[in-house]
């Protein structure tokens, strides 16, 4: 079998989606998701460019040798762009050969290891009231883990919080917009919405939060001693994670589990996070950490230090990304979570799929491959539009992580 073509789909049914498909000499494609929240020519240019040329003729069984060519071969190493693109390449060759053998993506990464893949969904609302009627809302649908998000008082629009009543969308067409910060309010506040949220669901429920890298360390230490009482499942990006050592500062004042990396995209930026124990989920994504290839080599060290996964799942990364991640959350021994934000339904008609919901977990389908497919028609009927992340910035102006 040799790869004869791939080219790129790049399309906005509600918001925008980069899609690689590689077709090969036997008439079986793969398809690999290249989305980049925000930057998103930036991957399809480095696709079309520089990669799609070298792909032409090759064996796409080898799927090992062919990421190692498009990562030690470029020289220049790491960074989203360049393994958003390699990601996409090696998920669509995984797909290829998982449906040349006809089974499952899953089997081919050890097989089923459980039934099913526990996720959690998005609570948000713009106060306490509102998150605790959002966390039961998603319980009544079924999930048995819900990460709560809420506006902070005094603090115009937080991340998370949904505007207009839509569901929250990461992403907003036009130039980035501003929104307002202040840790002081927030610090003062999160205690009191989780004291809302357990008293309203319960001890059983699995409840997160994300601090969205807003904290400095010893300000998320104070956040996680404080939220002990509450039981967390997780505290998601407490601080930035340039600097692993913030970390240590973390861990040495709260027993609150730690989850981080959805910013990653090199097992390297999670090295000195695992070994030495400093989190407890790994965050990083297929799409922007590299692909199967890499998230199975950086899961498999995780393991030895008892790091499970978590990887992220937001509406950024499309359902070409979430089917991958399914197939690699059922199969893989030290599976942690799975986040599990729905698409819309246009969405979904643009990438039918076989993954399906039942009571709290997820599963990737029996099909051959990933179980997704494109529907190009459709797709073209929503061309790219330029859309951005919001900013954010202190009461002061400062600027700070949104
Ligand atoms: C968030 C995301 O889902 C999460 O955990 O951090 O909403 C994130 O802000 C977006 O995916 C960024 O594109
Ligand atoms: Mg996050």
């Amino acid at each position: 079998m040799k790869i004869k073509g791939a080219y790129l789909i790049v399309c906005s049914p509600d918001r925008n989606f980069v899609t690689l498909k590689i077709e090969t000499d036997e008439g079986i494609y793969g398809l690999g998701d290249a989305t980049l929240n925000g930057r998103e020519l930036a991957v399809a240019s480095y696709l079309t460019e520089h990669v799609i040329p070298c792909l032409i003729g090759r064996d796409p069984f080898q799927v090992e040798d062919i990421w190692q060519y498009l990562y030690r071969g470029a020289y220049w190493r790491r960074g989203p762009v360049t393994m958003s693109a390699i990601a996409a390449v090696d998920v669509a060759l995984w797909d290829i050969k998982a449906k040349a053998f006809n089974t499952p993506l899953y089997n081919l990464l050890g097989g089923k290891s459980r039934e099913g893949v526990l996720v959690y969904a998005h609570a948000n609302g713009t106060d306490i009231a509102e998150a605790v009627d959002s966390v039961q809302k998603h319980v009544d649908l079924g999930y048995l883990a819900v990460r709560a998000q809420s506006g902070v008082p005094g603090v115009a629009s937080s991340y998370g919080v949904p505007k207009g009543g839509k569901p929250y969308e990461p992403a907003e067409r036009g130039l980035p917009s501003e929104s307002l910060w202040s840790s002081e309010r927030y610090l003062n506040f999160v205690p009191k919405l989780f004291q809302a949220v357990r008293s309203a669901c319960g001890e059983d429920l699995h409840l997160l939060h994300d601090v969205h890298h807003r904290l400095t360390p010893i300000e998320a230490a104070r956040l996680g001693k404080e939220l002990e009482p509450f039981h967390l499942f997780w505290m998601e990006d407490p601080t930035p994670a340039e600097n692993s050592d913030a970390f240590r500062v973390i861990r040495e004042h709260t027993t609150t589990p730690i989850a981080t990396g959805e910013v990653f995209n090199s097992f390297w930026d999670a090295h000195d996070l695992i070994r030495n124990q400093w989190i407890d989920y790994l965050r990083m994504t297929i799409v922007h950490g590299g692909g199967i290839t890499a998230l199975k080599k950086a899961a498999d060290f995780a393991a030895i230090y008892q790091v499970r996964t978590g990887f992220h799942g937001a509406t950024d990364l499309s359902p070409v990304t979430m089917a991958a991640a399914l197939h690699f959350g059922l199969a893989i021994h030290n599976f942690g979570i799975q986040e599990h934000m729905p698409h819309t339904a246009l969405t979904d008609e643009v990438f039918p799929h076989q993954y399906t919901f039942n009571a709290g977990y997820l599963h990737p389908g029996e099909g051959p491959g990933l179980g997704v497919d494109i529907d190009e028609k459709l797709a073209a009927k929503y061309p790219y539009q330029r859309a951005y992340l919001p900013v954010a910035r202190k009461i002061d102006g400062t600027l700070t992580e949104w």
